[in-house]
């Protein structure tokens, strides 16, 4: 598909408003893609209200001219803010965030309004979204419409079209506007069917842009590098599940990473994947506002667009309208498991191959680890490459070797303590005096995925690790759990907390298995500290913002 107007590369949204004749910009800040398919989709309705809309990356352009906005007449902005991590801006908001935090610019006569997406299963709710809403305003913005709080935990779609439903008659409202009944018929893309495509070139990475002060800039989403796949093996010894551990050499990438963390792939060989795996796609527009049976028939059934036109025969829409409703295919993140002290040119993930039955009867395989799966090292002699990136996280091993650290990773949740506790290994090597060093895992049999068991106890062993727990959850009648672990040594894990300055990590399903563990380390400290259940809610809190308690999870 090429776009029928050419991109015009311009770092003023200003300017390139005026010149393409629009007065409605989306910005967003998104990390898997979900924002940015909002403002696109924002962008586009505008054109129904007799507006004109462009969705657009903060990272591109300058935000510091928002003030200049005030300049096109009946001109809003939208924010579609993703909110990750501990209440983190994604990346490419991150500059605008600090913009918005450092700025004392007059916003007065600049309209806006903020759709937030967050997760309530994480404790800083849409921090990002609430943010920018109460700035914008602090700096005098007119705020148009009230903040809207999606929450993916239950049905972010639902929240963004609920708010849409009430956002688009207040701007009407506002801007003194009426309907024009005018749907999204006007095509962005064009369909040119290409017979003589050279497979090798459809994407080419590496591409390392220059920035304006002629510095490389570093690998990002945009600009990947193509990582050789150096080792593939499976990690479970039974069971019916696929668990990988996959290597990667970045020898000439001068990637430089930390042991916390994450690397993300693009699965781009498996476009034709997009149709077949896109769930959650703009299926309202089929079947309009009866979000009940959304619900049921869509998400539920985990019908994705395949499905649901080979379930609707009728359905016939033509491919190129279907393309251009499919979101680009996202990145995929994975915590890192070697570290890079020990491993300064490789990156190592571990990862389980997603594959279940849907209520449907249909098979559904994860993109990326299904694709990543059958990576081999070689293919007939060709190094095979893996598009990817690092993307920096918070966690990291305390400051001091000395300090204890408390990792808790059942299931794939182990990745980052495999480099952590590697890194602890060099740094014992070096003579430094390293901490204790407690892992809980959990897996469901001590013979089929006991991930890293050899590793692991090796280290042990060698008192790099100087204690392992494991909480095998189905070798007996009822289940046990890391959390059931942890408060059998309860008494230690005070006195670690309390008085010798523990760290502690949590890794692994956000859901349930972080808030458990999160519970039963209130217990513990009302239990042994004697705390209230108040004092102890508030005693984590505090460990949190000290960077003592960290989260990495994911639902
Ligand atoms: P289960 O599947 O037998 O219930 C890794 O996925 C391990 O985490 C498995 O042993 C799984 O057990 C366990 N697990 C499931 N729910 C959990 C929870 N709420 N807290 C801790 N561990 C959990």
């Amino acid at each position: 598909f090429t776009p029928v107007t050419p991109q015009i590369r311009e770092t003023s949204f200003i300017e390139k408003m005026k010149k393409t004749n629009r007065n409605i910009v989306v910005f967003y800040g998104s990390q898997t893609g979900t924002a940015e398919e909002f403002a696109n989709r924002l962008a586009k309705d505008a054109q129904r209200y007799g507006m004109k809309g462009m969705a657009a990356d903060p990272e591109e352009y300058d935000l510091s001219e928002l003030s200049r906005l005030k300049e096109i007449p009946n001109s809003m902005t939208v924010f579609c803010m993703a909110t990750y991590g501990e209440g983190d801006p994604t990346d490419n908001a991150q500059e605008f965030y600090d913009w918005m935090q450092g700025t004392d610019d007059d916003l007065e006569g600049v309209n806006f309004a903020v759709f937030g997406l967050g997760n309530k299963t994480y404790e800083h709710f849409n921090a990002t979204g609430k943010y920018t809403d109460k700035r914008l305003a602090e700096l005098g913005g007119k705020r148009v419409f009230d903040l809207g709080l999606g929450d993916d935990d239950i049905n972010l779609e639902e929240d963004f079209i609920s708010w849409k439903e009430q956002f688009w008659p207040a701007v009407c409202e506002f801007f003194g506007v009426e309907a024009t009944g005018e749907d999204s018929s006007i095509r962005q893309f064009e369909l040119v069917v290409h017979n003589d495509i050279n497979m090798n070139q459809v994407y080419n990475s590496q591409l390392r842009e220059k920035t304006r002060n002629s510095e490389i800039k570093p690998f990002d989403s945009k600009n990947p590098f193509l990582a050789t796949v150096t080792g593939n093996r499976k990690l479970n010894k039974g069971g019916n599940r696929h668990l990988m551990h996959i290597e990667f050499d970045i020898t000439d990438s001068k990637i430089r990473y930390g042991s916390y963390d994450a690397i993300s792939f693009f699965p781009f060989s498996l476009e034709c994947y997009k149709l077949l795996q896109n769930l959650n796609i703009f299926i309202h527009h089929l079947i309009g506002p009866l979000k009940a049976l959304y619900q049921s028939w869509v998400l539920d059934s985990e019908r994705n667009i395949l499905a649901i036109l080979e379930d609707l025969p009728s359905l016939n829409p033509p491919i190129d309208h279907l393309c251009e409703l499919l979101p680009r295919l996202q990145a995929r993140y994975y915590s890192i498991a070697s570290s890079s002290k020990v491993y300064p040119t490789s990156i190592h993930i571990c990862a389980v191959v997603i594959e279940y039955t849907t209520k449907t009867e249909r098979v559904f395989k994860g993109v990326a680890t299904n694709w990543l799966k059958n990576k081999e090292v070689t293919d007939n002699g060709h190094k095979l490459t893996i598009p990817m990136y690092v993307r920096r996280s918070q966690f990291r091993l305390p400051f001091k070797p000395s300090n204890p650290i408390i990792m808790i990773g059942p299931g794939t949740g182990i990745a980052p303590f495999m480099g952590f506790i590697r890194e602890r290994a060099w740094q014992k090597k070096q003579g430094k005096e390293a901490g204790e060093t407690i892992l809980y895992f959990g897996c469901r049999h001590k013979n089929e995925d006991f991930l890293y068991q050899q590793e692991l106890e090796e280290f042990e062993r060698a008192g790099v690790l100087t204690q392992l727990n494991v909480a095998f959850s189905r070798d007996q009648e009822h289940k046990i759990y890391v959390q059931h672990l942890l408060k059998k040594n309860k008494e230690q894990l005070w006195k670690l907390i309390h008085s010798n300055n523990a760290h502690i990590y949590v890794c692994g399903d956000a859901r349930n298995m972080a808030r458990d563990v999160h519970t039963a380390f209130y217990e513990i400290a009302e239990e042994v500290g004697s705390l209230t259940h108040t004092q102890a809610v508030d005693y984590f809190k505090k460990l949190m913002t000290k960077g003592r308690y960290s989260q990495d999870v994911w639902s």
